[in-house]
């Protein structure tokens, strides 16, 4: 883990220059009759959850180049995923995926307490054959030709929920890679049909308080099309299974330049939308950092969601969904994180009530304005300062990459080999 006397260290070497900085912009948004106070506390009180898997160098279709100190195994990936918290102090929980992260229920627990994370959503995984499942999910698995696989799929969606609630989460989330390649390879009617069939069955194990999040994606991997595609069937799905089924955005899952902060609105809007996974992406579901591409999209995201804050029955998981081929993953979890976190500031400084009267008077121009007033506002001495006063770093990546840990941890974790993609 990291060294507490190290991240007071390295804090102490940026508090003064941060507390200028904030003093200074503390005045400004003081003039716009924004109180920084709040916003700081606003900062503390958000957390988006890491994926285990976006712990690992991920890889392209085509190869995988490993970095040094690869986890091995969940624990390993718990330990970074408690340097990620450490550090940003904006990761509380980690979302698990079976059956990569199967292990001992009860040790996975012990580990993540030490920590100092939990578990947020479960995620099945029948888009990859399991070494334990006879039956292969080549041509699908929950809205598959033949009855056993998807009793299979379905049983397998059941026993992540059951490790899941042996964890103290309280979600599951669906994404299944069925589809097809070729017109006419289907019924893409009937294939649908047999995908709610299924869903319906797992639907009915869900435990007391627990959800099902559906997860749509344009393609890939299959590329003619796919069983759960969009916004649309994934909202049809929620609505046919009930109450507890709600709908999972992953922000890379889209057409180029379709509006997804419209989806969101149309969602909440339907009182169906339960999550997010966020990355960003430039043509396809590149799974980059956060805020690295277009950080406006993932500010209008947010705008929807502070000005839907207080939405009766809006309770969302947000996670992170990435994969990451030439950085060091934890630096790049750390950086999409804290990206999240300042677009849930920028988009709650945005002056609702200016920008409702703009839209009464169809000032266009003006109320345009409003909101890149607040997306041009650099609120990182807010970030920052909420990190310094919940103990974590002012500067997580400097600070990280001062504690050495990814070399300490190159020593017991042995190099894991390249080879082919995969992760999608
Ligand atoms: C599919 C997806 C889904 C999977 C994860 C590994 O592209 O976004 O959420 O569980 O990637
Ligand atoms: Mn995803
Ligand atoms: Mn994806």
């Amino acid at each position: 883990m990291i060294d507490k006397g190290l991240v007071a260290a390295e804090n102490t070497s940026r508090e003064a220059a941060l507390r200028a900085d904030y003093d200074a912009l503390g005045a400004h948004l003081d003039r716009r009759g924004i109180d920084i106070g709040a916003l700081k506390e606003r900062a503390k009180g958000f957390g988006v959850a890491v994926p285990s898997w976006g712990t690992g160098t991920g890889g392209t279709r085509f190869a995988r180049f490993p970095g040094e100190g690869e986890p091995r195994d969940i624990f390993d990936k718990l330990d970074d995923c408690g340097v990620i918290h450490a550090l940003t102090q904006a990761t509380p929980r980690v979302s698990l995926h079976i059956p990569w992260d199967k292990a001992e229920p009860a040790d996975m627990l012990a580990k993540a307490e030490a920590v100092g994370v939990g578990f947020d959503a479960m995620n099945s995984n029948t888009f990859q054959d399991h070494a334990d499942h006879p039956l292969s999910y080549k041509y699908g698995s929950l809205s598959h030709m033949e009855a056993a696989v998807r009793a299979q799929a379905i049983e397998h969606n059941l026993e992540t929920i059951e490790i899941g609630a042996k964890l103290g989460s309280s979600a599951l989330t669906v994404w299944i890679g069925d589809g097809t390649n070729f017109p006419g390879q289907s019924n893409m009617g009937r294939q649908f049909e047999r995908y709610l069939s299924s869903m319906k069955e797992i639907y009915k194990g869900l435990p007391e308080g627990w959800r099902i999040f559906s997860e749509h994606k344009i393609y890939e991997p299959a590329f003619y099309s796919t069983v759960v595609q969009d916004w649309g069937t994934s909202l049809m799905t929620a609505q046919e299974l009930g109450e507890k089924a709600k709908c999972l955005v992953d922000l890379g899952h889209h057409a180029p330049n379709v509006n997804i902060e419209m989806i969101v609105s149309r969602l909440i809007h339907a009182g169906k939308l339960g999550g997010f996974h966020f990355n960003d992406s430039k043509y396809g579901d590149d799974d980059l950092d956060s805020g690295t591409i277009d950080p406006y999209r993932l500010f209008l995201v947010w705008n929807e969601l502070v000005d839907a804050e207080g939405t009766p029955g809006l309770d969302l998981a947000h996670m992170i969904d990435q994969s990451h081929n030439v950085t060091d993953p934890i630096e790049s979890l750390m950086i999409s994180a804290c990206e999240i976190q300042r677009a849930y500031v920028q988009a709650s400084l945005v002056d609702r009530g200016a920008l409702a009267g703009f839209q009464q008077d169809n000032d266009a121009l003006m109320a345009s304005a409003t909101l890149r007033a607040a997306f041009r506002t650099d609120v990182e001495p807010i970030l920052a300062m909420a990190r310094l006063e919940a103990g974590g770093a002012i500067d997580p990546v400097q600070t990280y990459r001062a504690s050495g840990y990814r070399a300490a941890v190159a020593q017991v974790r042995p190099k894991s080999t390249g080879g082919g993609g995969g992760i999608v």
